[in-house]
């Protein structure tokens, strides 16, 4: 699988991709999946905390053929059996053990199998609340209204070398990551562009989108309302 590949034709074709997250950690976490309809593109796995088992993907995949990424919140998150890895450089982050350690931690293992990792800038935004993932890593998330910096950030993800920018403000948050934000970000760069955190409507889904993300994911809301999924429908 090549994920970047898959999102930049997509693109092409003027075709906004949907993923939706979930959480292993959460005992609810495959509900969602008994309403799987074919607006989902994607299902991406992952969180704050906990362990991704074998069992949790063996289980996704007897439900669908989706495929399958990981979006880990430590190397403990790691699995073979996913289809591609969002091998994630949280860029807010300012401790070693976010910026380096974990990555150097994992990358054997990864060498070791045919999983699509992809080289990701993960980039916090003010969501208007402190996520879990803020309060872990003790970063600092770029205010929603300072665009010069977030377009810093993500030309500074490109000159990296990174190949896949998340624009993230949280699970949960109460702000979805700006309009202007994703808009601002699409003109510096023609990187994929992931926006996920604090989304729960279509119409928010499809305003992210609109301005410029390639690819939406939504999580916590159908966690706690998993028949809601069938209300979402792009294409
Ligand atoms: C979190 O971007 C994801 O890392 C999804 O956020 O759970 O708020 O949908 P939500």
């Amino acid at each position: 699988m090549e994920l970047c590949r898959q999102i930049m034709q997509a693109r092409k074709c003027g075709h906004g991709l949907f993923a939706l997250l979930l959480d292993p950690d959460k005992k609810e976490a495959l509900q969602p999946l008994q309403y799987l309809n074919d607006q989902v593109d994607y299902i991406f796995v992952g969180g704050s905390t906990g362990i991704i088992s074998e069992d949790f993907i063996v289980s996704i995949r007897h439900q669908t053929a989706l495929p399958i990424v990981l979006f880990p919140g430590s190397p403990k998150q790691f699995t073979p059996s996913a289809d591609a890895l969002l091998f994630l450089t949280p860029m807010n982050a300012r401790d070693a053990k976010w910026l380096i350690d974990q990555q150097v931690a994992v990358a054997p293992l990864v060498a070791q199998c045919e999983i699509d990792s992809v080289p990701t800038a993960y980039i916090l935004i003010d969501g208007g609340r402190v996520s879990t993932t803020q309060r872990l890593m003790q970063a600092e998330p770029l205010p929603r209204t300072d665009l010069s910096r977030i377009k810093a950030y993500a030309q500074a993800a490109e000159q990296m070398g990174k190949r896949l920018i998340y624009l993230e403000a949280g699970s949960g948050a109460a702000i979805p990551v700006p309009e202007e934000v994703i808009r601002a970000v699409r003109e510096v760069t023609d990187l994929p562009l992931i926006v996920g955190g604090g989304i729960r409507t279509p119409e928010a889904m499809q305003h992210a989108l609109d301005a410029g993300a390639d690819l939406v994911v939504i999580g916590n809301h159908f966690e706690q309302n998993p028949q809601d999924l069938l209300r979402f429908s792009h294409k």
